[in-house]
This record gives structure tokens, sequence and C-alpha cells, in this order.
């Protein structure tokens, strides 16, 4: 039987801008009558002409709403000339295996359903994102490009009768108007697995973890925090790895992620924290809801700052097989990022960029063959081996790291300062502030730091004076396409190097979240303790910026 194709009629919605990484709101606000169609119709129509005869690939973190939005994508996508979608089983593929996907299947693009690690259910956060032909988050051009087309759209194309049962593995084919459709629906975690699989030594790892090779198995937590990664886990830690059934935690993804926020910080992930602080674990590991970040600890729960985490792994490469075989070029961090991987860079004579926040940033740099692993302070970790960030791929490359050096996580982090120094960092966060008073300090702390005088100024706190060398609003020159990003985060660095940025997120669903980050090089001292050492350079920064007086707040919300 032939389907027909519906023209609907609507009116365009306001705020449907994608943040850093796609458009985020309260589900609420998604499930009104057109709004997700709204903005699927703009993804589908800011492709042109490529979409038709197109395969695209849909899935997401399985929060809340996530099936019915990968339904509505189904008969949105049939109406709009794709040819063909791979749509992950019951909707679900993290935010990395999508990138994977992608690639694999030279798909035009991938839709990720995920408000990432925002909280997820009916009261919480959804969220739309598109990924393009490279694997990698859609860039400025291509978001504004969606932005404007639902500030103007007028009517959407529905095949409102395709029925599709998207919890079975299996192709089906439509006939669409006389145009063959097909629906590929996909086991989740196959192609992600196999992929991992070429990356890693996984029978070197196996004897590792299980203990064959040492005679101790590796004793691990990883904690899913009920979120995508919990059907990778277990088929990647239990299944192939050998680890224990108690090795791995709340590995069932919920659509509320059971009530947990799964943000893989100190603060969020507090159950991962404790329970390795008080046990006996060599390495704990916790990742977000879509599987793109990752929190690694040691045992009795030795923080593993992100920047950190870069320059280590940057530092063993030659641990994993993918380097030894596609050659080790350039590193890249996010400007707020801690400049730790610039160290190992520089020794090893490589390319070092530093990009606005965003992975979207990161992806010309890997097509032109200049990147092959980059990081962000905000606990993401990944390679060219896809175009997102992938919290799994992070903790398989830290057991590399500890099985090719025999030693435990502590203990690597201690020999890398000793060697190159030790970059001290913190990240405040202040969620859910009020958003005009946020942007009133944004506006005044720029004209501060911006004004002539600002420069050469000094700032004492806690028997500590640091001396600004330079200050602006960020500003990146992407190396390949030469497209300008402006106003990316102010940013005072003194002459010691050390820094102060300030940045609105991108990525809330409502309100403002300022985040402030903080970063000193210690060459010798490199022993301290963070909150200790950069406590002076963190009042200097509250002074500079006002952010008590604008914000009401006297503490953070979450602290990195
Ligand atoms: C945050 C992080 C940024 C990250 C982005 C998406 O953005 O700071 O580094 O790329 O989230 O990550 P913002 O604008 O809120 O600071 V995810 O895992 O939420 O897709
Ligand atoms: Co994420």
């Amino acid at each position: 039987m032939s389907l027909t194709v519906e023209i609907v009629a609507t009116k365009p919605y306001e705020g449907q801008k994608p943040g850093t990484s796609g458009l985020r709101k309260k589900v609420k606000v998604f499930t009104q009558p057109n709004y997700t169609e709204n903005f699927v119709q703009a993804i589908l129509e800011a492709n042109g002409a490529a979409l038709v005869g197109s395969t695209l690939v849909v899935g997401g973190d399985g929060r809340f709403y996530c099936k019915e939005a990968a339904e509505l994508i189904v008969r949105l996508s049939a109406a709009n000339g794709v040819s063909k979608l791979l749509v992950g089983q019951n909707g679900i593929l993290s935010t990395p295996a999508v990138s994977s996907l992608i690639r694999h299947n030279k798909a035009l693009g991938g839709i990720v359903l995920t408000a990432s690690h925002n909280p997820g259910g009916p009261e919480n956060d959804f969220g739309i994102k598109f990924n393009c032909e490279n694997g990698g988050p859609a860039p400025d051009a291509f978001t504004n490009h969606i932005y404007k087309i639902t500030t103007e759209i007028k009517e959407y194309k529905l095949v409102r009768n395709l029925q599709i049962d998207i919890s079975k593995v299996g192709v089906t084919s439509f006939d669409i108007s006389g145009k063959p459709f097909t629906v590929e629906v996909i086991d989740s975690v196959a192609n992600y697995v196999r992929h991992m699989e070429e990356i890693f030594d996984f029978a070197k790892l196996k004897d590792f973890v299980s203990g064959k090779a040492t005679g101790k198995p590796l004793k691990m937590r990883i904690d899913a925090m009920n979120g995508v990664t919990g059907s990778y886990v277990r088929e990647i830690f239990l299944n192939r790895l050998g680890a224990t059934e108690s090795s791995v935690v709340h590995t069932t993804p919920l659509p509320d992620f059971g009530g947990l926020h799964p943000d893989p910080n100190l603060t969020y992930a507090k159950d991962l924290v404790d329970t390795v602080a008080h046990g006996d674990y060599d390495i704990g590991a916790a990742f977000d809801g879509d599987g793109d970040r990752n929190m690694i600890i040691g045992s009795k729960a030795f923080f593993v700052t992100p920047s950190d985490s870069l320059a280590v792994i940057a530092h063993y490469l030659e641990a994993i097989p993918y380097f030894q075989k596609n050659g080790v070029q350039g590193f890249a961090r996010s400007m707020p990022t801690a400049s730790a991987v610039d160290l190992v860079g520089r020794k090893l004579g490589k390319e070092v960029f530093e990009v606005p926040t965003g992975w979207k940033y990161f992806g010309n740099l890997m097509d032109a063959g200049r990147l092959c692993l980059c990081g962000e302070e905000s606990f993401g970790t990944g390679s060219n081996h896809i175009r997102e960030k992938d919290g799994i791929w992070a903790v398989l490359a830290w057991i590399s790291v500890m099985q090719h050096t025999g030693k435990g996580i502590e203990d690597i982090l201690k020999q890398h300062w000793s060697v190159y120094g030790r970059n001290y960092f913190t990240r405040y966060d202040y969620e859910e502030c009020a958003s005009d008073p946020c942007n009133e300090m944004v506006s005044t702390m720029e004209k501060t730091i911006t004004a002539p005088e600002f420069v050469g100024k000094s700032y004492s706190s806690g028997g500590k004076t640091y001396k600004v060398k330079e200050a602006d609003n960020f500003s990146y020159t992407d190396p390949v396409d030469k497209s300008v990003a402006t106003k990316q985060g102010l940013r005072i660095v003194f002459e010691d190097g050390s820094r102060i940025v300030v940045r609105l997120s991108g990525t809330g669903s409502s309100g403002a979240t300022v985040r402030l980050y903080i970063d000193s090089y210690e060459k010798e001292n490199v022993l301290g303790q963070a909150s200790v050492m950069l406590k002076p350079l963190i009042d200097i920064a509250l002074e500079i910026s006002q952010l008590p007086k604008f914000t009401g707040r006297n503490a953070p919300t979450v602290i990195t």
C-alpha cells in the first residue's frame, strides 16, 4: 500500500536556537503542538537538496520522550524524501555510537535525541541535535541555518499513517507516494563494540582486566548512571573484557535516569566517588546520559582532572593500537581547558590547537588530518576515530595506559607531573541563575577587562600577586575553513600563565549558568591541593567579576 505525504500548516516558535550542542528545553516545551515537528522539519530542510535519497541515523539516550520523538522523525523523514533511516532499537544510541554509525554507513547525518548531562523525565529536559556527514555536531553556520528556518516555518511534511515498531531489530520498507523508504532498526551496541575492538587490543585488555596477565583482577567500578551507556558497558566490560558483574552499576538506561543527575563530576557522581573512596578499587569511572562524557578516578577516589586525563592519554598514545597504526597528528583542547596537553604536544613536536567550547570546533581539524586527540575540561575526551567525545573510549584508553605502565592511576599522574609540571584547575558552576543579571555581569566584566588600563594591573590575595598580561573575549578563526566564532568567553591571562575564564553555559534549558574556570601552572610544587593552591586566584576572580553581587550567590552549585 502506498502511503501519502501530508502538508501540515504550522507557525514558528520562538527560541529554537541550538546552543553549545543542540536544542535543549523542558519536555513540556518539546511536547507542545508542532514544537518538535517544526524543529525536525528545519533540520531536514537545512540539508537542502542532499536530503532527497539520503540515509540518516536516528537515536538517543533513552530519556523520556526519546521513543516518541524517534517515531515522529521517521514520519517526517519519510515525507521529506529521505530514503533510508538507521534507527537504534527502542530509539537508543549513545552520542558516540551515532557518530560512528554515520561514518561507517556514509550517511548524510544523524539526529541525536538527548539533553546530555541534563536531568531527564517528564518534568526535566529533552534535546535534539544534528550531526553532519563527518559524524560531528553541526557547525555554527549549519545550526544558524536551522534556526533561521524555525523562525520562518509555515508548514511541515508528515506521513501520518506510517506505523513502525522500533522495539524490534529488522528492516521494513515502505512505498511513499511511489518512492521507496526503508527503516532499519539496528542493535544499539553492535557497531560501536566492533569499532572499539578495532581501536584497542581487547585480548590484551581482557588478560589485564581478568587478572590472567597480572595474577589479580583489575578492580573497577563503572557507573553508567542509568544513562545510555548501560548497554554498552555490559557488553564491553562484562562480556568482552571479562569483568565481574559487581564491576558495573546503574546499567539499565531509564527514562528519568532513576532520578540521578547523569553528569559525571564530583558532585553528581557522588555515589561513585564515595564508594571508590571507601572501597578497594583500582579505577572508577562514570558517564553522562548520552555517553560522551567521562570521569576517571583512581584508588581512594583520586581525582583525575579532564585536562590532566587528556595530557596523560596524549603522552601514552603508543599504548593504543589505533594510534600505532594511524600515526599521531596534533592535539587540541577547548579554551577553558587547562593547558597540560600543550606541554605534551610541545615535547612530541605536535601542533596543538585551542578552540572554543563545544566539540563541533574540533571536526574540521580532524577532517583535515591535523588533529587526532582532543578534550574539554567538562569531562570530554576523544579522538579522531569519530567526531564526538567518547566516554567509554576514554575508559578503555585509561585501562590501556594502566596495562601499558603497570601502574596505578595516582602514580601515573604523579609521574606525569614530575616530568611536565602540574596545571592546577578548578571550575565553579553557578546553575540556574537569573538570566538578566548574568548577562549584565558578563558585559560589565568585558568592559573592565578590555579597558586599556587593565593590562599591567596587579591583583593580590592570600599572599600571592598576579599581574595581568592580556585579557579579551575569546574569538577563534578556524584554521581550515577560516570561519570565525566570536564572544566565546572572557579570559584574563596573568604574567605567570595563570588564567581566569568566565562564560555563560550554552546547554541549559532555562535561566543562566555561570561557569568560572581557574587555571594555574606550577613547575615544581606539584603535590598541593587544588582548592588551596587556587584559592587566591578564585578570590581575585570573584572580585573582578563581581559575581556574588550580580548572581546573589555566595557559593557555586558544583565545584570541579
Ligand atoms: C557544556 C560544556 C562543553 C560541552 C557541552 C556539551 O557546554 O562546558 O564543554 O561541549 O556542554 O557537552 P556549556 O555551554 O554548558 O558550557 V554534552 O555532554 O552536554 O553534549
Ligand atoms: Co553528553
